[in-house]
């Protein structure tokens, strides 16, 4: 799909409202705090926002999705400070959408399409943009039905890159040939990097994969953990594709640290669907470090969008240290109910110190400590299990015990720990 032939619309920058509607029961905070990350999801792309608009109903309006007297009352808004778009929370139907465009008389962009468009303005390798278009001509596809002749109406998107823009390629019967096409050409990326990944695999160097929310700080921490230039800036979805930099740990040995995509709420289906193939990256991570924006009031909220992503990627259980970043940020008081333990760390990613901690806590949980255990002579199944955890270093015999040093692989160990460990010797 060409993508540099349209200009008119980074030109003339879109002026835009910001609805959204809110149907369930949730807390004043969570509405106040998606209206707030849909200002920044706009800014973002490039536009301008005039007002936010709220609208608390029972449920969606099937034609208007926001009532008839909100409608009206966005429109007489929308002259008023002479806006050009009206930017929805949620995603809209393509009923929806004509039905918008036709009274507000303005251009009606959805929560989707509007990260849909960061995306493509970001995406830069071919990858990513073969992954982008795919979410795009995905989403567009159903919104067709019923007046598949004009898509410059529905496509048009925020930035220059909406695949609507491309107006002579109108026929959904092209748009399935192309999605068949880019999925085609994403199969072959997606070998390609099966086989990168197999290749890092046998070199028996562990994988360790970074997820967080968009801004959580996943790209500082590879840049000054490995000296790395990933591009990271206060944005949403600074980052797109994936990078993977080897990272020495103290001791011996080394990791290689994969960067990937932020998550945020609502991410589009069709979004997550397209990057699988850079996603997989999670999947085949020994390890998964899951960033948190302590200082955030919504670190929850946020931890708890992105176990859902990562469960529809089929990465839930996986083992996973969450590190809970900028602390430097935390108000007093704020970050003290974070949890700590073996599966948690708090940091900052601009204090060394703390790096060097969560390298430490990366060595253990990589290649396992070394333990010593005591065991009764007549407990051959605790002796058996021990066997079967990793790699027994000594093992002898004092009068009624065995006494067995071993260095024990974490997944195979973590199973059965509790069993060993009243034996441990300390
Ligand atoms: N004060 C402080 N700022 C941080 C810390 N870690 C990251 N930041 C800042 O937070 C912003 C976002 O950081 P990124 O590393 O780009 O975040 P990301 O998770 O990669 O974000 P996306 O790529 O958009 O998903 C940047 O401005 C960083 O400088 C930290 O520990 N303390
Ligand atoms: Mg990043």
């Amino acid at each position: 799909m060409k993508q540099s032939t349209m200009t008119t619309s980074t030109e003339i920058k879109d002026r835009a409202i910001l609805v959204s509607l809110v149907t369930g029961d949730e807390n004043d905070d969570l509405i106040q705090y998606s209206l707030e990350e849909l200002v920044r999801l706009a800014e973002t792309a490039g536009v301008e926002v005039l007002d936010t608009a709220l609208q608390k109903r029972e449920k969606a309006d099937s034609k208007w999705f926001i009532g008839k007297g909100k409608v009206e009352e966005v429109r007489v808004r929308l002259r008023e400070l002479e806006g050009t778009t009206v930017i929805f929370n949620q995603e809209l139907s393509g009923g929806q959408v004509r039905n918008l465009e036709e009274a507000l008389d303005a251009k009606i962009v959805d929560r989707t399409q509007l990260i849909l468009d960061i995306f493509a303005q970001r995406a830069k390798t071919r990858e990513g943009i073969l992954q982008v278009e795919l979410a795009q001509l995905s989403y567009l596809l159903p919104r067709l039905s019923g007046h598949g002749k004009n898509l410059s109406r529905l496509g048009g998107g925020i930035g220059t890159r909406g695949p609507g823009e491309t107006k002579l390629e109108t026929d959904r019967r092209h748009i399935r040939n192309r999605i068949t096409d880019l999925r085609r050409q994403l199969d072959e990326v997606t070998r390609h990097r099966k086989l990168h990944r197999e290749r890092r695999k046998k070199s028996g160097v562990y994988q360790v994969a970074l997820v967080g929310y968009t801004n959580a700080g996943k790209s500082t921490l590879l840049n000054r953990m490995t000296n790395a230039d990933v591009y990271a800036e206060n944005l949403l979805f600074a980052t797109l594709d994936p990078t993977s930099r080897s990272m020495p740990l103290p001791s011996a040995g080394e990791v290689v640290l994969t960067d990937t995509v932020g998550f945020i709420q609502q991410l589009p289906h069709d979004l997550v669907a397209a990057f699988r193939a850079t996603l997989e990256e999670v999947l085949e991570a020994d390890l998964i470090l899951h960033v948190v924006d302590a200082s955030s009031p919504m670190r929850e909220e946020h931890i708890r969008v992105v176990e859902e992503v990562l469960k529809e990627l089929g990465a839930q259980g996986k083992e996973t240290i969450t590190v809970y970043n900028k602390i430097d940020l935390c108000a007093p008081g704020d970050c003290d109910m974070i949890p700590s333990g073996p599966d948690a760390i708090q940091l900052s990613a601009l204090n060394d110190a703390h790096l060097d901690a969560l390298k430490d806590m990366l060595e253990r949980r990589l290649m396992g400590e070394v333990v010593t255990f005591r065991f009764p002579i007549e407990r051959g199944d605790l002796i058996a299990l021990a066997y079967r955890t990793g790699d027994v270093l000594e093992s002898e015999t004092e009068d009624d015990a065995v006494k067995m040093t071993i260095k024990p692989q974490s997944k195979a160990y973590a199973s059965v720990a509790a069993k060993l460990e009243p034996f441990l010797l300390k």
